[in-house]
C-alpha cells in the first residue's frame, strides 16, 4: 500500500520516520515524485499544490496533516467523491490548550498591565479576582475547544462555549445560534476563538460582535486570521472596547512588517504555532484510519462538505 505526501509547507522526513515507526508495510512516497499513478492509495496533504490530487485514479482517502481544511477545501478540483479526514491528534490538542490556558491566565492575573508597570518602575499590587469569578467564552467547542474549555473550567473559571449543535461538557455552558452568539459574548470577559474557517465564520470577529462583548474585554484567535476583521479590531483596541487582543493567526502570514499588530501596545502575536501537528502521535490516527478503512469500517473524522470542516 502507498501513501503519498503531498506538501509545499514542511518537511516529509519526520513523516517519513513517524509511518515508518507506526507501519512499516506503508511505503511512503513524497509528491512530485509519486511513482505509477495508479499505485497510490492514500493522500496525506497540507499546502498542497492544487489541482494535483485528481491525479490519483485509486484514491482511497485523502488526510489532512492539518485540524484546519479551509485551505484544502479551496482546492477546486479535488477528487470527487473521495472521503477527506481531518487531523485529530494528541499532541495538537494538548498543545492548543496549553496555549489557550497561558494567555487565559495572563489576560486573568493582569499580566500586560503589570508588564507595562513594570517598564516604568512602578510597584502597583494590582488585584484579580479567584478563577471562578472570570468568565471566559470558547467560540468552537470541536476537538480543540473542548478540551480547552473543559481544563479551563478545572482550574475553576467560569466557561461558556458556543457551537453548531448544543454540548454537554461538565461545569461548562453550552450555546448555540445567532442569540447564543450575542448571549456568549455579553457574558464574556476573555473570548477566546477556536472555530474552523468557513463561509459562516469568515469574519465572525467584527465591530458588531466587539460591541457586544463587555467595555475592555479580552480577544485571543488561535484559529484562523479570517476569522478577524483586522481594521474593526484595531478600531476596537484603540477605542478600549477590546483591552487586548492575542493572535496566532492573522490574514496574511508571515505578517508584513509594516503591519500594525508588530507595534501596537496592545496585541500580543505568536506566529501561528499555538499548536503543531506532531507527526509520531499524528500518523497513529492516520494509520488507525487506515486500518478501519482497509476492514471496511467508518474512518474519522470526515470532513462535511456542505459544512465546510
Ligand atoms: P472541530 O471541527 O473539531 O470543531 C469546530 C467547532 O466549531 C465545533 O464545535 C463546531 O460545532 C463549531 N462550529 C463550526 N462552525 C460553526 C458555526 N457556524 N457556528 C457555531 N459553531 C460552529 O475543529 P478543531 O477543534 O479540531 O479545530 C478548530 C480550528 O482550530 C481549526 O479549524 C483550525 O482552523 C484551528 N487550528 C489552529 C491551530 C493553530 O496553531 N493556530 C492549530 C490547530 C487548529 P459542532 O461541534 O456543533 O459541529
Ligand atoms: C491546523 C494548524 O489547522 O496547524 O492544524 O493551523
Amino acid at each position: 500500500m502507498a501513501i503519498l505526501y503531498c506538501s509545499n509547507w514542511g518537511a516529509p522526513d519526520a513523516w517519513h520516520a513517524a509511518f515508518r515507526a507506526e507501519d512499516p508495510s506503508l511505503e511512503f512516497r513524497v509528491w512530485p515524485e509519486s511513482g505509477p499513478v495508479e499505485e497510490i492509495d492514500y493522500v496525506l496533504a497540507w499546502h498542497h499544490q492544487p489541482g494535483t490530487l485528481r491525479d490519483y485514479p485509486r484514491l482511497k482517502a485523502i488526510f489532512s496533516l492539518g485540524a484546519g481544511v479551509e485551505k484544502l477545501l479551496r482546492d477546486k478540483n479535488l477528487p470527487t467523491g473521495v472521503p477527506i479526514v481531518r487531523m485529530v491528534d494528541q499532541a495538537l490538542t494538548t498543545c492548543m490548550t496549553e496555549y489557550v490556558v497561558l494567555h487565559v491566565l495572563r489576560y486573568h492575573r493582569r499580566m500586560p498591565e503589570l508588564e507595562a508597570l513594570q517598564r516604568h518602575a512602578e510597584w502597583v499590587e494590582l488585584e484579580s479576582p479567584p478563577a471562578w469569578q472570570r468568565r471566559v467564552g470558547i467560540l468552537g467547542l470541536g476537538v480543540l475547544g473542548r478540551d480547552a474549555a473543559a481544563k479551563l473550567a478545572l482550574l475553576g473559571f467560569d466557561v461558556a462555549g458556543w457551537s453548531n449543535g448544543p454540548k454537554q461538557i461538565p461545569k461548562v455552558k453550552s450555546f448555540t445560534g445567532e442569540d447564543g452568539l450575542a448571549e456568549i459574548l455579553a457574558r464574556s470577559e476573555i473570548v477566546v476563538c477556536l472555530l474552523p474557517l468557513t463561509s459562516a465564520t469568515t469574519g465572525i470577529l467584527n465591530a458588531h460582535r466587539f460591541a457586544q462583548m463587555p467595555q475592555g474585554s479580552f480577544v485571543i484567535n488561535a484559529a484562523r486570521g479570517g476569522h478577524v476583521v483586522e481594521g474593526d479590531l484595531l478600531s476596537a483596541l484603540d477605542s478600549g472596547q477590546v483591552g487586548h487582543a492575542t493572535l496566532d493567526v492573522v490574514s496574511e502570514e508571515p505578517l508584513p512588517p509594516t503591519h500594525p499588530f508588530w507595534r501596537h501596545p496592545k496585541v500580543t502575536l505568536t506566529p501561528h504555532n499555538a499548536s503543531l501537528t506532531w507527526p509520531p502521535t499524528a500518523a497513529k490516527h492516520i494509520v488507525a484510519n487506515i486500518r478501519h478503512h482497509e476492514a471496511g469500517q467508518p474512518m474519522s473524522p470526515l470532513v462535511d462538505l456542505a459544512r465546510e470542516y
